[in-house]
């Protein structure tokens, strides 16, 4: 059965947002996004998940986001998505039975925003947990190193905390090699470098995390 993957880009102090978009703008890291969200073997479709915050953050020329399920998480039954690529779910669980239902599913990611990213990382705002089937089980990290955007409005919660830290991976999270992240990604079109980039005067590092 396929896990659940976040995706995410977040500076050291976990901010990931402002004012309903990204306050930085780095090209690679969205290609780095588009590649590996899109790619999956001949006959088969990957599905991104995200909450209707993030969908309208997504420029209208380029959602749905093409050649992959656009699933987006609303309680307005109402609320407009364009069919056939892109469809509307109540809440989370809905979302991922049906899409795991379909035989042509690859891989399954959770693209924002706060709200999901602390849904699937089990920091749930009730005191249910959700079942770990609904939780994620790796995640790729864009670190945004610096500068550090004091302006951000929403977060990311610290699930790393003592383990990136430390440096030896202390709870609950382990980093995967650079070469693991290559093998998993298993792009053919994009080279994803190993360590600290800069683009626009922003420096980041592309990095996975395995739950253990
Ligand atoms: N993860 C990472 N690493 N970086 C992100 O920017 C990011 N953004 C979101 C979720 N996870 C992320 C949510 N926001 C597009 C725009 C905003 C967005 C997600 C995607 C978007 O327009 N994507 C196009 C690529 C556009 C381009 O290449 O300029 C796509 O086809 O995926």
């Amino acid at each position: 059965m396929s896990g659940l993957t976040i995706i995410v880009a977040a500076t050291r102090s976990n901010g990931i947002g402002h004012n309903g978009k990204m306050p930085w703008h780095i090209p690679k890291d969205l290609a780095f996004f588009s590649h590996v969200t899109a790619r999956a073997p001949p006959g088969k479709i990957n599905a991104v998940v995200m909450g209707r915050a993030t969908w309208e953050s997504i420029p209208t020329k380029f959602r749905p986001l093409r050649n992959r399920l656009n699933a987006v998480l609303s309680r307005n039954s109402e609320y407009p998505v364009p069919p056939p690529h892109a469809s509307l779910f109540p809440d989370l669980q809905t979302a991922i039975d049906r899409l795991r239902s379909r035989p042509d599913l690859h891989r399954l990611f959770v693209i924002g925003g706060s709200t999901l990213y602390r849904e699937t990382l089990g920091f749930g705002t009730t005191t249910a947990s959700l079942p770990s089937s609904l939780q994620a089980d790796r995640v790729l990290l864009t670190r945004i190193h610096e500068p550090d955007f004091p302006e951000c409005d929403v977060y990311l919660p610290d699930f790393l905390d003592v383990a990136e830290r430390s440096g030896r991976g202390g709870s609950s999270w382990k980093r995967a090699s650079h070469d693991e992240l290559v093998a998993w990604a298993s792009l053919v079109d994009f080279d994803i470098p190993e360590g600290v980039q800069e683009e626009n005067g922003v420096k980041f590092e592309f990095q996975m995390w395995l739950k253990l």
